[in-house]
C-alpha cells in the first residue's frame, strides 16, 4: 500500500514542492485548501502536479474541516505548511496571524491526536523564532525571542508540537527552517521581489526597485532542498526538532548586487529605499549551524546563494517575457 500524506498549505511555496517530491516517491497527497476566489494552483501547476492531488477543502481556523481531512485522506503523514507567512502583514494582522499560524497549528495537532494518534506530523517552524538572539550560528539550543507578531504565533505553534509529543507520544517533529527561497516563491518577500524587478528593470517595464532595510542579513536557502529535510525528518524512529539551514549569512544588498549583476545590471541605479518597507522591529542577522540535520538525518543543501538567485532572476525572465508576447 502506498503511504498517504496530508499537507496543509500545498497552495504555498513549500506545499508545491513537497506534494512533488512526495508523488515521486509513490504516496498518495492530499491537499488541504482555504477556498479563495483566484486561482492559488498556480504553483502546482509550474511543478507539474496539480492533476496529481487530491484536494480537501478547509480552513486552518476550523478544527471540524481538519479532523475530516485527517479521516478522508487517511493520512500517515501530516505535514502543516499552512500559515499567514509574510512577516511584514503580522503587524497588520496580528490576530489573524495568531489564529493560523499559532492556534492553526494546534488545530491539526487535535485532528491528529483524535483521529489517528499514529500519523506522524510535521510542523513548519521558523527561524524567526529566533529573533534577537545572536549566537556565532543559531541551532537547536539556541534560545528563542521573536521579534514580530509571525514570530511569536510560531512560537506557541512550535512549543504545541514539543508538548504533544511529549504529553501524547505523537510523532510530532518540528523543522526550524531558515529562509530558502525558489521562482515559486511569493513575490512579497525580499529576494523574489528583487529578482522580478530585476527582470522586470531589463526588460525596459520598470525603472525603480524600493527596498527597506538592505543590509539585514539571511541565510537563504532553496526551497526545493529544504522540502527533503522535512520527509527525512517523517521517516526517523523518533520525532525530535532540526534545524535546516545553509551556515551562510548574506545582506540584502549582496543578494541585489548578485540578481542585477546576473542581468549585466548594478543595483545601485535602481534601488530606491523607501521607509515603508522598514519594520518595527527587525531580525537583523539569521544564521544557521545546519550540524544535527547534517549527522541524523543525512542532510545537506545542494543549491548554492548565486544558483538559487540566478534560477529565480532566468524564471522571472522567462515569465515576463512570455506575458509580452
Ligand atoms: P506560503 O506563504 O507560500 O504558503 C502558505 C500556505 O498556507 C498557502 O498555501 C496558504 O493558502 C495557506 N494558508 C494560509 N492561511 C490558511 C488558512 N487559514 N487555512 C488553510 N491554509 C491557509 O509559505 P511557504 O510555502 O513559504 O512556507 C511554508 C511554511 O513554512 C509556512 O508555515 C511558513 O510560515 C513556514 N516557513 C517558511 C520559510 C520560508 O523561508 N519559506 C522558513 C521557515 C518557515 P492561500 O495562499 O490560499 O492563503
Ligand atoms: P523574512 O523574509 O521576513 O525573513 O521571512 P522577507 O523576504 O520578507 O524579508 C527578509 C529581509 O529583507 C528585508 N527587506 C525586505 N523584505 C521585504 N519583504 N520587502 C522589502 O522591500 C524589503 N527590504 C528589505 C526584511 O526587512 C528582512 O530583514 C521569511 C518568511 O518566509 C517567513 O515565513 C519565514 O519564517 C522566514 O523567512 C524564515
Amino acid at each position: 500500500m502506498n503511504k498517504s500524506a496530508l499537507i496543509t498549505g500545498i497552495t504555498g511555496q513549500d506545499g508545491a514542492y513537497l506534494a512533488k517530491l512526495l508523488l515521486e516517491k509513490g504516496y498518495q497527497v492530499h491537499g488541504f485548501v482555504a477556498r479563495r476566489g483566484s486561482d492559488m494552483r498556480w504553483r502546482l501547476r509550474e511543478a507539474g502536479v496539480e492533476q496529481d492531488v487530491n484536494y480537501i477543502e478547509g480552513d486552518l481556523m476550523d478544527l471540524s474541516s481538519l479532523a475530516r481531512a485527517m479521516e478522508t485522506s487517511k493520512a500517515d503523514e501530516v505535514y502543516n505548511l499552512g500559515a499567514q507567512s509574510f512577516v511584514g502583514t503580522s503587524w497588520q494582522q496580528p490576530v489573524l496571524t495568531a489564529q493560523v499560524s499559532g492556534v492553526g497549528a494546534i488545530n491539526v495537532l487535535e485532528a491528529v491526536r483524535i483521529v489517528n494518534p499514529a500519523a506522524h506530523f510535521y510542523q513548519a517552524s521558523t527561524s524567526e523564532m529566533f529573533g534577537l538572539i545572536q549566537a556565532e550560528k543559531q541551532d537547536e539550543t539556541t534560545p528563542f525571542y521573536p521579534r514580530s507578531p509571525y514570530g511569536v504565533a510560531k512560537l506557541m505553534a512550535h512549543w504545541a508540537t514539543v508538548n504533544y509529543r511529549e504529553s501524547f507520544g505523537l510523532h510530532a517533529s518540528s523543522g526550524i527552517l531558515f529562509n530558502h527561497e525558489s521562482p515559486l516563491r511569493g513575490v512579497e518577500f525580499v529576494t523574489r521581489k528583487v529578482t522580478h524587478a530585476a527582470a522586470s528593470i531589463k526588460l525596459g517595464l520598470q525603472k525603480e526597485l524600493r527596498l527597506g532595510n538592505i543590509d539585514a542579513k539571511r541565510d537563504w536557502g532553496f526551497a526545493g532542498d529544504y522540502v527533503e529535510a522535512m520527509w527525512l525528518m517523517m521517516q526517523q524512529p523518533q520525532a525530535d526538532d532540526y534545524v535546516v539551514a545553509t551556515g551562510i549569512t548574506t545582506t540584502v544588498r549582496d543578494m541585489c548586487k548578485i540578481a542585477f549583476g546576473h542581468l549585466g545590471l548594478g543595483y545601485e541605479g535602481h534601488v530606491v529605499i523607501d521607509q515603508k518597507f522598514f519594520r518595527p522591529a527587525e531580525v537583523d542577522v539569521l544564521l544557521g549551524n545546519p550540524a544535527k540535520a547534517k549527522a541524523k538525518l543525512g542532510w545537506a543543501p545542494k543549491t548554492s546563494l548565486e544558483q538559487l538567485i540566478t534560477m529565480m532572476v532566468d524564471a522571472d525572465m522567462r515569465r515576463l517575457q512570455g506575458q509580452a508576447a
